[in-house]
């Protein structure tokens, strides 16, 4: 397949849909169990996201988007026979807009690490979450549409509903640079727990193999139940990884020691950057979503840690990051960004972004963002989106007009009809 030189790594951000709203919907998931019922703020919501990207495009990153999906979902709606009697949380599920979280759409294990040299992407089943198990179909549509160049790429369908698979959240890729072999680190959770553990080891691994990953290409870690039950709902809310570096809480993984040793052994020159819980607590770390940053290599080389605001905001966290920065370690510079309609939802900024490592030129362009694009996407979501949504409103004729048209001019401005 040629070779590696213009392989970069592309961040593909959820756009926050027009229907962005707090339903309560994911149980285990703290923050978003705490937001039901409260007023959302789609056009804010979206807004930020934006500036997110727009911000990481500065610092000279490719970036690109994945689209909103429909909503309402007419399709559920409709299998369901759902009614003005129906329980109100089947017209909530229909109506997320939880695919924002592009960290969820799919697993990806980029051309280096793959038997035919190909960059394989498998669209996540989210079966565990009912208003996110309906994604994939969709999700899968527009991957096909992204990534439709099969010289480059193989999109999968999703693996059996049997197993549950949460994507890119529950996977991560360590190695000496993106563009080389590296190995993927698979974590799972062990079900029976007070939360429901969301990624199944036997999806993981189905994964790795579709994706042609040698023994010596992948591993496979159990998250710990402490994490979970502490409302770590996947690994990304308490470990993100880049290159050689690994950043992750103490109480991480169910065997420190062993996942340690596994990954050095696996990865020559690893560092890991561990916060003990002494220094943040695993409660301080989920709430202010330390780990769900995006942890990137910068142009000049040096990595840098995109952080949610809250970070600032808990003494322990951002006394924790003065250390680091001031200290001699891999991560660099902490850069803080406002995703708060998404926080409230439990996705910070690393949930909102799938990273492919891939050439930019066998991508389909209109995913990809520039200035001129970002600032049409921004313009389209101030004139359309609705500035507020009360939980209560969910189901309105009005309101579903309104989402529905939103996303369609937003699909006619980016060239995207078929996507409809
Ligand atoms: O699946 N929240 C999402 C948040 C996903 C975060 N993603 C990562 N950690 N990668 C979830 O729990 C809340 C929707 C609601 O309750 O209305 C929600 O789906």
């Amino acid at each position: 397949m040629g070779g590696n030189e213009n392989l970069v790594e592309i961040n593909f951000d959820g756009i926050v849909g027009p229907s962005h709203n707090y339903s309560g919907l994911s149980l285990g998931n703290l923050a978003a169990t705490k937001s039901a019922g409260k007023i959302a703020y789609p056009r804010a919501a979206a807004l930020q996201g934006l500036a997110k990207m727009r911000h990481n495009m500065a610092l000279g990153l490719t970036q690109g988007f994945l689209l909103p999906l429909p909503r309402p979902n007419t399709q559920f709606l409709s299998d369901m026979s759902v009614d003005v009697d129906a329980d109100p949380a089947l017209t909530a599920m229909a109506w997320s807009a939880s695919s924002m979280w592009t960290a969820n759409a799919a697993t990806v294990s980029p051309a280096p690490d793959t038997a035919d040299g190909r960059c394989h992407l498998s669209v996540a089943n989210l079966v565990t979450m009912p208003h996110r198990s309906i994604e994939w179909a969709d999700t899968l549509a527009q991957l096909r549409v992204a990534f439709a160049d099969e010289r480059h790429f193989a999109v999968h369908g999703p693996v059996p509903a049997t197993f549950g698979d949460e994507g890119a959240a529950n996977h991560m890729r360590m190695g000496q640079a993106h563009g080389e072999p590296c190995v993927e680190i698979f974590v799972y959770g062990r079900p029976g727990g007070r939360f429901p553990a969301r990624q199944h080891e036997q999806a993981s691994r189905a994964i790795a193999r579709r994706h042609g990953l040698g023994p010596e290409r992948s591993l496979f870690i159990e998250q710990s139940s402490t994490a979970i039950e502490a409302g770590a709902f996947h690994n990304d809310v308490v470990a993100v990884a880049n290159e050689n570096v690994l950043f992750c809480h103490e109480q991480a993984f169910a065997d420190r020691d062993a996942a340690y040793a596994a990954i050095r052994d696996a990865v020559p020159g690893a560092e890991i950057v561990e916060v003990p819980a002494s220094a943040v607590s695993l409660e301080e770390a989920i709430s202010s979503y330390l780990f769900n940053a995006q942890l990137l290599t910068l142009p000049d080389g040096s990595m840098g840690l995109v952080v949610p605001g809250e970070c600032v905001e808990s003494p322990s966290v951002s006394g924790w990051l003065d250390r680091m920065q001031s200290g001699n370690g891999p991560i660099r510079r902490v850069l803080p960004v406002d995703v708060r309609q998404s926080m409230a939802n439990g996705g910070g900024p690393a949930c909102l972004r799938l990273r492919v490592v891939a050439d930019p030129a066998t991508v389909d362009s209109r995913f990809l963002l520039d200035a001129e694009k970002l600032d049409s996407i921004a313009t389209i979501v101030e004139e359309y989106w609705p500035e507020t949504i009360d939980p209560t409103l969910i189901g309105s004729f009005e309101l579903s007009e309104q989402v529905e048209k939103a996303r369609i001019f937003l699909l006619q401005s980016l060239n995207l009809n078929e996507l409809g």
